[in-house]
């Protein structure tokens, strides 16, 4: 597809004994050998990430599950609130013992509550695999077994992203997967301008599987061929060294200002693109009243912006000036609208892509979330991958995802979720596979006490978690290397046979197998399981893709031959613009989904919801939590270089980059010289929340003002009598805030939240949370 490397001819496995496998961060393949796992790149990637290399140690670490573990507590007093989770004791088990016990749980929650008391949301991750997708086998189950569970929608990546884009520009997966490419972005952009930039360690990730990285070549050839880029964001490190970009260190959570004051400069110039709004947008007239200050006698203009954004107002002007009539792309990513009011900058992103007039244009207009994951900007596979299906869900109740602690501590009271009011189930169970709340979730200590309001958490786990510490019933897992399975995600061409290389580990069991014994135990086994094994799955799961290929006069491999191959290459789809530049090419037969058809500047659906914080067209609204006396600092909590989320931190590429053990924050050599910290320290973060530690590395590349704490470090409190206890490792969800971005679309807000910091010169807790918890007799 790109940079002419012919996949066909780089199968991974080889006859060294290496197997072919794939997981979220790249294509690889493993060899275990007299007790050690050796794994390599594709050969075909040409920019491979080091993720991959956290599989060596990780596979037989002591933080893997041995066996079945119940909660002490939970065995002597039975299910029922209890604020010992995560500070019990757990007793070992048998599968047969624990599989009935848990059977019984389930029948004695679906009997006397039904199964609307059973939460099943289990966001998260899990692993590659498309058989073995722990979500897909959860829901399956619940479903069959059940009769459904209450689920949760949309994502902690996009919560509000998408809610809105639906109302103001179109579908979701149009617009983050089949716009703007990293192909036009290489050939056709002039500038690039990203809010929140396009890191390379985001890219590295594709859910599903991803065979080739490109993003670091897009960049160098469109930088080569002289586009330039242009980053908005409190770390340098968000575009690589190949784009060569201009930084501009703006205030967090200013972004909408900053647009805001782009589009007030190219309209009182007459520079905006005025045939364009007339003919593809509606409501350009009400926002232009708002923007000139008509409405709130405040101009949108340069000035007011470089006071709320710290970027001089000369600079502001001179970047509209060079944004209009060019070939200009605007990417906002996916973490500026993971904050309060995070629908504001991702409206924005789309009202100044419309004024410049570049919508629809290969390597112009919106290109939201480029380069957060590595299946945006990439060609659609023409064939579909395997999908294993989750039956019928009985229960219609939902919760927008990140509403979960509220669920759990306030049950029956209402909220504003997209224009309804909504009610709060009382959830007796919480089930969870493929997922860790103690890493996705804000202020960990508020979702303890939610959790500690349970009858009962049962959690299927690869390794002791902080979810699966909390956890009344914890069952150990597979990981993909121990199973066999198919990779594929829908924007990488190449599917692979996902070889076991190794034996479980412990007594660990795949999802299914777990799944298929309680379905035995509630009389759901031929819903659950269709009468299949494993390797029936993989059959039944590859025929459709292998009936497309055929259907298209493709060679089309029977299973065997695809599984002894270790991989095959699918056809894709063109890098056609998709849908918005259909809609460009001519609006009338093509219409937007949106509810006028057109890109919404205001949308009268938003506005008729009448929620003050999300009015109906963007609007500068300062935020609630800024920097005050006593959490003077903007903390930034993004996502982690050298792992996916929370996954394999015990891995050796992850532990390698810790400090002493800790998660390293960044910090601006001003402020450290303030506060008497030195790069190599050990400081402690701190607000009203909670606090934890963390290694501190100073750095210019870093705005003055803020600190940079990945996510991921798992959640390791230091006293945990304590109400508000210190994690000794380094996970900023202590310190975040958990609230929604707005009353729409009630989405995550986990990326910045308010701290102080100091230097930690007390005696250093030892870190404890790859050890497994302390094990009791029965
Ligand atoms: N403060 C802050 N918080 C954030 C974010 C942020 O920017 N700032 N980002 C958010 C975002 S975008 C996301 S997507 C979430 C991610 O949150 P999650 O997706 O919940 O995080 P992961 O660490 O990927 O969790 C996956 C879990 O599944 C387990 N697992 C892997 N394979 C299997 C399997 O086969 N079976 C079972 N049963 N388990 C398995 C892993 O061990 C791991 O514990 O975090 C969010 N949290
Ligand atoms: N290596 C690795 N890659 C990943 C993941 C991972 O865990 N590890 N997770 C994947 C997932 S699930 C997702 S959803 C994506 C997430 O994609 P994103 O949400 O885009 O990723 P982040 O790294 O959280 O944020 C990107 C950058 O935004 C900047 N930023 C923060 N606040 C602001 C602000 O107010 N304004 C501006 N202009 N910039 C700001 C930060 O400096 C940060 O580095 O990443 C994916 N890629
Ligand atoms: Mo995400």
């Amino acid at each position: 597809m790109t940079d002419g490397i012919d996949l066909r001819d780089a199968t991974p496995g080889d006859d060294a004994g290496f197997k072919p496998h794939t997981s979220h961060w790249g294509v690889f393949s493993a060899r275990w050998r007299d007790g050690k796992l050796d794994v390599r790149p594709h050969p075909g990637d040409p920019d491979p990430n080091g993720i991959i290399d956290n599989f060596p140690a990780a596979l037989r670490h002591r933080a893997r599950i041995a066996q079945p573990m119940v909660r002490k507590g939970w065995l002597e007093r039975g299910p029922g609130p209890d604020d010992r989770r995560g500070r019990d004791e757990f007793v070992p088990m048998s599968w047969d013992a624990v599989m009935d016990l848990l059977g019984s749980e389930l029948a004695r929650v679906r009997d006397k509550h039904g199964p609307g008391a059973v939460f099943g949301g289990s966001y998260g991750w899990a692993s590659a695999g498309r058989f073995h997708h722990a979500q897909s086998q959860i829901h399956r189950f619940l479903n069959t077994a059940l009769g459904g569970y209450v689920r949760s929608v949309n994502s902690y990546s996009s919560g509000a992203s998408s809610v809105l884009l639906p109302q103001i520009l179109g579908g979701y997966e149009e617009i983050t997967k089949r716009n703007v490419s990293w192909e036009q972005i290489a050939e056709h952009s002039d500038i690039v301008l990203a809010f929140g930039g396009m890191a390379l360690k985001n890219s590295m990730v594709a859910g599903g599987s991803i065979s080739e990285h490109v993003e670091r070549g897009a960049m160098e050839r469109a930088s080569a061929r002289g586009c330039e880029f242009v980053l908005v964001s409190p770390l340098r490190s968000d575009l690589p060294v190949a784009a060569r970009a201009e930084w501009l260190g703006a205030i967090p959570g200013t972004d909408t200002a900053l647009m805001l004051a782009l589009v007030h400069t190219l309209a009182v110039e007459g520079r905006h693109d005025r045939d364009f709004l007339d003919r593809y947008t509606v409501g350009w007239p009400v926002f232009e009243r708002y923007l000139l200050g008509a409405t709130d006698g405040q101009p949108k203009d340069a000035g007011w912006a470089a006071g709320l954004t710290g970027v001089p107002a000369e600079t502001i002007r001179s970047l509209a000036h060079r944004l209009h009539g060019r070939r200009a792309v605007i990417v906002v990513s996916h973490s500026l609208q993971r904050a309060e009011h995070g629908e504001q900058p991702v409206w924005m992103g789309a009202v100044l892509a419309a004024a410049l007039g570049q919508i629809g244009l290969p390597g112009g207009g919106y290109a939201y979330a480029l380069g957060a994951i590595g299946y945006y900007g990439r060609r659609y596979n023409a064939v579909p991958g395997p999908t294993l299906s989750q039956a019928r869900n009985g229960v219609a109740e939902f919760i927008p995802v990140a509403r979960i602690a509220d669920m759990l501590l306030n049950p029956g009271t209402q909220y504003r979720y997209n224009g309804q009011t909504k009610t709060y189930p009382d959830i007796r169970l919480v089930y969870w596979a493929g997922g860790n709340p103690f890493h996705h979730h804000q202020d960990l200590n508020r979702l303890r006490k939610a959790f500690g309001k349970l009858d009962t958490l049962v959690v299927h786990e690869l390794a002791w978690t902080a979810t699966a510490r909390h956890a009344d019933i914890v069952l150990p897992c597979t990981m993909t290397l121990e199973r066999e399975d198919i990779g594929c995600s829908s924007n990488d061409p190449l599917m692979v046979a996902m070889h076991p290389v190794v034996e479980p580990y412990g007594e660990a069991r795949d999802d299914y197998a777990i799944f298929s014994g309680l379905a035995e135990r509630l009389g759901a086994t031929e819903a659950f399981t269709e009468g299949r094994t494993v390797r029936q799955w993989l059959e039944y799961l590859y025929e459709p893709t292998r009936t497309a290929l055929a259907e298209q006069g493709l060679p089309a491999p029977g299973f065997d031959e695809f599984w002894t191959a270790g991989s095959m290459m699918l056809p894709q789809l063109p890098d056609d613009g998709g849908h918005l530049r259909k809609f460009r090419d001519d609006p009338d037969a093509n219409p937007l989904t949106t509810p006028s058809g057109k890109i919404e500047i205001f949308s009268e659906t938003i506005a008729g919801y009448g929620e003050p914080d999300c009015p109906g067209h963007p609007t500068w609204l300062p935020r609630v939590e800024v920097p005050r006396p006593g959490t003077p600092m903007f903390l930034v909590a993004n996502q982690p270089a050298t792992r996916l989320h929370s996954q394999l931190d015990f891995g050796g590429h992850s532990t390698d980059s810790k400090h002493r053990g800790r998660e390293v924050a960044q910090m601006h050599p001003t402020d450290a010289a303030a506060r008497g910290i030195s790069d190599g320290d050990i400081i402690k973060l701190f607000n009203e929340r909670g606090a934890c530690l963390a290694g501190v590395r100073v750095t210019e590349d870093i705005c003055r003002g803020v600190i940079q704490l990945p996510t991921g470090a798992w959640y390791d409190p230091v006293d945990p009598e304590d109400d508000n206890p210190l994690c000794v490792h380094g996970n900023p969800n202590v310190l975040t805030r958990d609230v929604g971005t707005s009353a729409l679309a009630q989405g995550c807000t986990g990326q910045i939240t308010t701290v102080e910091v100091e230097r930690f010169d007390g005696n250093l807790p030892p870190i404890q949370a790859f050890e497994p918890p302390v094990t009791a007799a029965a």
